[in-house]
């Protein structure tokens, strides 16, 4: 499974996005493989045109499809020497490569950019835990489920605004939510008409959590798996349980609405996965529980307001 990047796609991504790509990636990029990169940010690759036949063919025949992800364990994960990781990416990678195309290439974005992306065909796929809901399913065609997830409140240490809930977020004006731009829990607190003024939006988790500590925001709203990812590693943050009045939260690749028959392929060769050991090995791997996606549909998640 090819998990190097190339130096030349990485300079090119990184350039073509104006984003520095963190050195170590470049340490390890291998010079002038023909392996294709497997994480960039920002890129600009010409991925397939719409129409779902052309982008098996093309997967088939350059070796591997491109990927907008986040680099938000554990849903997308890039690893210090640049393999690109994490629930969604390592099942889409399995799918894949049933359908005959043996690797992914991942750029990453952030949430608000990544339905944009795949539109202007800079990657081919979005593999990243973005969550199912109207708006976003009017615009994208999402295969069938891999997680269902919750929501949290990364909050500090004993949490003392006790915020628990939207509706205690509703019912203090003075608290201020860190959430990211686009992000399924901005919509949330949109949804349930929570003042743009009590909403700082941050475009970096650590960055998130750092206001938090600091005192300058109150809570960072953030999928439970996420804030407990970073909080082995930010000392102080609290991760609230499960917020009870968030939606039901779930995702699965999203695709152009013009590679109907892809979507169709891969849903079946998903099926397929679903039966057997290596999906729930894959979602064990990164604390999601296999069993909650059973009988969920993209359908019934695309019902989610927002
Ligand atoms: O779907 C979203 O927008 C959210 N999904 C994840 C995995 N993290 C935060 C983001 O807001």
């Amino acid at each position: 499974m090819t998990s190097e990047i190339s130096r030349r796609t990485l300079m090119r991504s990184a350039g073509a996005a104006g984003l520095i790509v963190p050195a170590a990636m470049l340490m390890t990029a291998c010079s002038s493989t023909e392996k294709p990169a497997s994480v960039g940010e920002g890129g600009t690759g010409s991925a397939a045109a719409g129409g779902g036949d052309d982008l098996l063919a093309k997967g088939k025949k350059q070796g591997y499809l491109r990927v907008g992800i986040a680099n938000e364990p554990p849903y997308t994960k890039v690893t210090a020497d640049g393999k690109v990781t994490g629930c969604e990416p390592d099942v889409f990678r399995a799918v894949v490569k049933s359908m005959g195309i043996p690797d992914v290439q991942g750029i990453i974005t952030p949430y608000n950019g990544m339905i944009p992306g795949l539109k202007a065909n800079r990657w081919d796929a979005i593999t990243a835990g973005l969550f199912m809901k109207q708006s976003r399913c009017a615009e994208v065609n999402y295969s069938e489920p891999v997680i269902v997830s919750t929501e949290s409140f990364g909050v500090p240490e004993g949490n003392p605004k006790h915020i628990t809930t939207v509706k205690s977020v509703l019912d203090n004006k003075d608290l201020k939510i860190v959430v990211l731009p686009g992000g399924f829990e901005e919509g949330i607190l949109k949804t349930a008409k929570v003042p743009d003024s009590q909403m700082i939006r941050i475009n970096n988790n650590r960055s998130g959590v750092e206001a938090v500590l600091a005192g300058r925001a109150d809570a960072f709203f953030l999928p439970t798996l996420s804030l407990r990812a970073l909080a082995k590693t930010e000392k102080g943050l609290e991760v609230t349980a499960p917020v009870e009045d968030a939606p039901k939260t779930g995702s699965g690749a999203a695709f152009r609405q013009s590679d109907e028959s892809f979507l169709t392929e891969y849903n079946k060769h998903l099926a397929k996965l679903k039966d057997g050991p290596e999906f729930a090995k894959i979602l064990d791997k990164w604390g999601f529980d296999p069993d909650a996606v059973k009988g969920v549909t993209a359908k019934e998640l695309c019902k989610n307001p927002g």
